[in-house]
């Protein structure tokens, strides 16, 4: 029954994909079967994450530029509601950003509502597994990495880039684990500023393998997105990883997190939290906790 749809969106149809991607976000009748039956595809899936104000949307807007100069079209996901991809955001950068918005070369959807799980977006898994049924060579997703997204992104992205800025020379010794752990290259924005130097260095003692889930060294990238150095780099490092085969060895591992994060929302699906509330009011002083939470298993 979406094969209509599914064609057209493999065929390139923007205004079907734009559709369709909000039939998954309401989840209209049988949008499960729609997730069923899209194709297998390995479109790559590139995560740009870090705290606000790092630069993300900045550098995100400096690769589309270099991508879509090499003939790419690319599609990019935004789950940060600060960024000026989002259409709420200051004029100034919304007629920067306004080039890409008609370039037929380049889709940008902006999800600003949070999940219930205190995630990402509660469908971005399917809203980014849809946009790889199009013609698209690169995708790429912007969150802000704060709390729970970290791990999410992981599940999410091929190769997840981690974005921070030159700061106070011991900034990076308390620099959240999670991020840490999950960048496959560390971008140090805003290299413009002094310390830049400095700040690569105590990230890279930092980054030493024994530290990290990887078996191989972290890359850094200097880059000053506004400036737009460094964008060559950062690519490269991009592209390398997203060629190089101990990646693939890391599918089993992403699928995984994906299908953990599916089978959480589902189970959690019918639990309502202020439901719960009732029912632990009107139980009163007779409530017992594990009596309560066994009835749910
Ligand atoms: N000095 C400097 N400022 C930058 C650089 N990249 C981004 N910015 C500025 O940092 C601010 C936040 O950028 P933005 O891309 O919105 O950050 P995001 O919240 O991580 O997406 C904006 O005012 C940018 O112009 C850079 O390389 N150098
Ligand atoms: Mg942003």
């Amino acid at each position: 029954m979406w094969q209509t749809q599914l064609k057209e969106i493999k065929e390139g149809n923007v205004k079907t994909l734009a559709r369709t991607i909000s039939f998954i976000e309401n989840e209209v009748k049988d949008y499960e079967q729609l997730l069923e039956s899209l194709p297998i595809s390995h479109t790559p899936v590139i995560g740009i994450t870090g705290p606000p104000g790092a630069g993300k949307s900045t550098l995100v807007d400096a690769l589309i530029q270099l991508l879509v100069k090499d003939n790419k079209k690319v599609a990019v996901l935004c789950v940060d509601p600060s960024s000026p991809f989002n259409l709420g955001a200051l004029l100034g950068d919304r007629i920067r950003m306004s080039e890409w918005y008609n370039h037929p070369n380049v889709y940008i959807r902006s999800l600003a509502t949070r999940g219930a799980l205190g995630g990402l977006h509660p469908k971005i898994i399917e809203i980014s597994d849809l946009l790889k049924a199009a013609p698209y060579d690169y995708i790429i997703i912007e969150t802000v990495g704060v709390g729970q997204s970290e791990i999410e992104i992981t599940g999410l992205a091929d190769v997840t880039v981690v974005v921070v800025v030159p700061e106070a020379g011991d900034e990076v010794q308390t620099m959240k684990a999670g991020l840490m752990e999950i960048a496959d290259v560390f971008v140090v924005n805003k290299a413009d500023r002094p310390d830049a130097d400095l700040f690569v260095k105590n990230l890279r003692m930092m980054l030493a393998p024994s530290f990290t889930r990887q078996e191989q060294e972290v890359s850094i990238v200097k880059t000053s997105a506004s400036n737009k150095t460094g964008i060559d780099q950062l690519l490269d490092a991009i592209i390398k990883l997203l060629a190089n085969p101990s990646t693939n060895k890391r599918k089993a591992w992403l699928l995984t997190e994906k299908a953990y994060q599916l089978i959480q929302q589902k189970r959690m699906k019918n639990i309502d939290k202020a439901q719960l509330k009732k029912n632990i009011e009107s139980a009163g002083d007779q409530f017992n906790l594990y009596h309560f939470v066994n009835g749910f298993s």
